[in-house]
């Protein structure tokens, strides 16, 4: 619980002109406030509509109000919040005048740290809130959806009881430090060790589809000058984005479009034509190339099909695999030439860009890689972000060192090992934020029968 919040208030919904407006307060003295402009506190939960008058008793608006009374909303603080026309100046109008009224502004994100230090929601719940107010696409929805709901918490429940057992087991014996681990002990703990190590890697191995879902499926489009890399964005973009012209080298540097095919939300990369014989600004564009690849979730090697089959630069072909490269041969509409086989092993689609032939078959392979990005992510959709991640990474080597001790057959390190599964509870309690971990232990060692 916070020791004395004061009582803070923002704007809930953009800045602009729309159908409404909400403007939000949580805090003490919301009651007070409420009354005071409203002249009642209605029920909890009950939509009530009324003027707004502030101060100064100016009439500012007909508003609808909704107050939520601690902890039943969503900071677990009382709660105001006030629906009034989507008019900026009256929005700004109520804000001012809530902080006329004592409430200071919130800061970014105040609102939902609140609720995770009222322990509405664990952290790893606080950050799904963020994944939903900026998913872009059904999979990004579905998958902070169920972090809002808990998954990855639950998921870390798991993890930190069944490591809270292998530590009480080993814990036991720091007590009686002139009774060694029996060698059934040390057996049970390895192979408990066996079973955390495993579960521990599974949610690492979804750090690449949670950067997936967050930032977008990173696609670059990479091919030869004039293969018409930038016509085959305009075309999935649906509109005329990137210039596109009879001469080679029309591309100089990359250009970045969002896009979503399917349930899925791409990042599409334009970039300069791999021209081997580049000078000067064409060779810098070509530099921003690479980089570009080297950060690729998914190629698109767009080939002109009129041409002979350009070599790859080394470097690139080092990059693409088929399980993320789909060749795409351009201009189909002017060559019947189908030199598949000299793309083996990528999955290939014939397209033209000027036309528009093949782009549902193009889509329709797009998704099918996409989905496969998915293959390390269980049943329950959890995909972790780069803090999961580190935490993770952190508990697995520890975890890992702790394994390494207890094998070896010496059992003078079992408080060393110790503090290796300590060290790798607190990087699991980091993900949810439950910093408790030495009442998860006393809970434990409370029921955990030592007295042998
Ligand atoms: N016939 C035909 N022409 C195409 C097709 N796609 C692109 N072109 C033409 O090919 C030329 C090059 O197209 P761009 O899209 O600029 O090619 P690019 O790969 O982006 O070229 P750079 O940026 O110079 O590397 C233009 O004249 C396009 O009109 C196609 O499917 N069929
Ligand atoms: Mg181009």
């Amino acid at each position: 619980m916070l020791g004395h919040p004061d009582t803070i208030a923002a704007l809930a919904t953009p800045v602009g002109t729309a159908a409404m407006a909400v403007v939000r307060a949580s805090g003490p003295t919301v009651p007070a406030i409420t009354r005071s402009i409203f002249e009642t506190l209605p029920t909890a939960r009950m939509v009530t509509r009324a003027d707004y008058r502030d101060v100064k008793a100016a009439l500012v608006d007909d508003v609808v109000f909704t107050y939520f009374s601690a902890p039943n909303s969503y900071t677990g603080e009382d709660t105001v919040e006030i629906s009034c026309h989507g008019n900026p100046y009256i929005a700004q109008r109520i804000l001012e005048d809530l902080l006329d009224r004592g409430c200071r502004m919130a800061e970014a994100g105040e609102f939902t740290k609140r609720a995770f230090l009222n322990g509405r929601m664990d952290l790893s719940q606080a950050e799904a809130v963020m994944d939903l107010l900026h998913a872009r696409s059904e999979r990004a929805l579905a998958a902070a959806n169920a972090q809002l709901r808990g998954a990855l918490g639950r998921h870390m429940q798991v993890l930190t009881s069944k490591l809270v057992e292998v530590l009480a087991q080993i814990e036991a014996q720091i007590d009686f430090p002139e009774e060694n681990l029996p060698p059934e002990d040390r057996l049970s703990v390895l192979r408990q060790l066996d079973e955390l190590l495993p579960l521990t890697r599974q949610l690492i191995a979804t750090t690449h589809y949670g950067a997936v879902l967050r930032e977008g499926i990173r696609t670059v489009i990479v091919g030869a000058p004039n293969a018409g890399k930038s016509s085959l964005l305009n075309r999935l973009v649906g509109h005329e984005r990137a210039l596109v012209s009879a001469e080679p080298g029309t591309t100089r540097d990359y250009l970045e479009e969002a896009i979503v095919v399917g349930a899925h939300f791409l990042r599409l990369i334009d970039t300069a034509g791999l021209n081997p014989r580049a000078a000067s600004v064409e060779e810098r564009g070509i530099r921003k190339t690479f980089e570009q690849a080297a950060r690729a979730d998914l190629f698109l090697w767009v080939i002109d099909a009129t041409r002979s089959l350009p070599a790859l630069p080394s470097a690139l072909a080092g990059l693409m695999t088929p399980a993320n490269t789909i060749a795409v041969f351009n201009k189909t509409d002017i060559s019947e030439a189908a030199p598949d086989a000299v793309t083996q092993p990528f999955p290939s689609v014939r397209v033209s860009a000027l036309r528009g032939d093949g782009f549902v078959c193009l889509q329709s392979e797009i998704r099918r890689i996409a989905e496969s990005f998915r293959s390390d992510v269980g049943d329950e959709l959890i995909a972790i972000n780069a803090r999961h991640a580190h935490s993770l990474n952190q508990a697995l080597h520890c975890l890992q060192a702790a394994r390494e001790k207890t094998a070896e057959v010496s059992l003078t390190h079992i408080e060393l090992t110790s503090s290796d599964l300590r060290c790798a509870l607190d990087n699991f309690g980091d993900i949810s934020g439950r910093i408790d971990n030495e009442r998860i232990l006393d809970q434990l060692f409370s029921s955990f029968c030592i007295g042998k």
